[in-house]
């Protein structure tokens, strides 16, 4: 990674604000269902403006070991302290090594990193985007879409996303869920739709006979189908199924997504700043990858119109040659926090502009769905 220098700032305060935030409609994986979000917003304030970044733990521990309530904690009592000796010349650059000694966390981290990276941009006037590398102004969009309660469902919810323009659909699969939707979206909606599952870890090593049946559907990939521990477990089922594995989970940092490659454990990496500690780890795993001809797309992790700016810098990277879970707002959101939330436009989705992530602040709506707001200043 060779990213152009940027201006430090002196960082004044942090301000840790929760929003509630209710889903347009329940999305359920094979670890939970979700209806709404209980969302963790780090603001950089320094002496030139101020920065946003969102952390993307759920409201519980189900994807990974973060959660929303622990990562407050951790930012705020182990995190945000450490910022202190370098806070009157800080370089978002600087962060990951600062906070290497707290072991994990890194998506409380990644949200202390790219508040200050966006208080940073703004500074400079430079766009995230053209900072992390973006070869291109707007992406393709894919969607994920949940377990349904019913086959009809599934068909009503997938057809109008497909009418809304979405290019690619993942569908999020389970023991039970999974031959009988995928042949069902493929026998409806034809041979065409590019087409991946999401197993969420809910498979075991012995089930690579039943994931092979997947692959008459001509599927883009399988998603991460063991748990995020058996790397080597991925290798032994990228030996009995055609449809390429890649992994979400697993990869926690370059390290992991290198030992993933080298073991024959995927041959696509999902890529999510969060799970990575942050946007710049991400771009480093995007390198690493490219390196060694591994392809990679932008994960999701149900974000605001914050996350959401922030992910579609990532996505418009070299190698990101995969269609990402770069959906429009509101495919979660009535309303979004942001003034001009991310829309649909022909299948893609365009990156702001404008400095740092380029959007702003909707601060009423922000306002009105605060639950708390603890600012941290020295
Ligand atoms: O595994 O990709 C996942 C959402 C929450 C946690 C994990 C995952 C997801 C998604 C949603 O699939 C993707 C999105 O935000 O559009
Ligand atoms: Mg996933």
């Amino acid at each position: 990674m060779s990213l152009e220098t940027i201006a430090p700032i002196t960082l004044e305060a942090i301000e840790l604000r929760r929003i509630a935030l209710p889903l347009v409609s329940p999305f359920r994986t094979s670890f939970g269902t979700e209806t709404a979000r209980d969302i963790l917003l780090v603001r950089a304030i320094t002496a030139h403006g101020e920065g946003w970044g969102e952390c993307v733990a759920g409201n519980d521990p189900l994807y990974s070991s973060e959660y929303v309530e622990a990562a407050e904690h951790v930012l705020r009592h182990h995190l945000i302290p450490r910022l202190a000796a370098h806070r009157s010349c800080l370089d978002a650059h600087e962060i990951a090594s600062i906070l290497e000694p707290v072991k994990d966390h890194r998506m409380a981290k990644g949200a202390l990193e790219a508040a200050v990276l966006d208080a940073q941009l703004r500074g400079a006037g430079v766009n995230l985007g053209e900072h992390l590398g973006a070869v291109r102004d707007r992406v393709p969009s894919g969607v994920s879409v949940g377990i349904m309660n019913s086959l009809d469902e599934l068909e009503r919810v997938v057809g109008g996303y497909l009418a809304d323009g979405y290019v690619r659909i993942k569908l999020k699969i389970e023991p039970g869920w999974d031959l009988e939707p995928v042949g069902m979206v493929r026998r409806v909606f034809g041979p065409h739709v590019p087409l991946q599952v999401d197993a969420n870890t809910a498979y075991t090593r012995d089930d690579g006979a039943h994931l092979a049946r997947l692959d008459e559907f001509g599927l883009l990939l399988i998603e991460q189908p063991l748990p995020e521990d058996d790397v080597t477990g991925h290798a032994l089922i990228a030996r009995e199924v055609r449809t390429p594995i890649c992994l979400d989970e697993s990869i926690v940092s370059r390290h992991a997504a290198i030992d993933a490659i080298e073991r024959g454990a995927c041959s696509i990496i999902n890529i999510k700043a969060g799970r990575v500690g942050g946007y710049l780890e991400a771009v480093a795993v995007h390198d690493a990858c490219a390196e060694r001809g591994v392809p990679v797309w932008c994960g999701g992790m149900l974000e605001t119109g914050i996350g959401r700016a922030m992910n579609l810098a990532l996505a418009a990277l070299p190698n990101f040659t995969i269609t990402g879970d770069v959906s429009a707002s509101d495919r979660f959101w009535k309303h979004d926090v942001v003034t001009s939330p991310v829309r649909l436009d022909a299948g893609h989705v365009h990156l702001p502009s404008g400095a740092g992530t380029g959007v702003e602040i909707d601060r009423d709506f922000l306002q009105s769905v605060t639950t708390s707001a603890v600012t941290i200043s020295w």
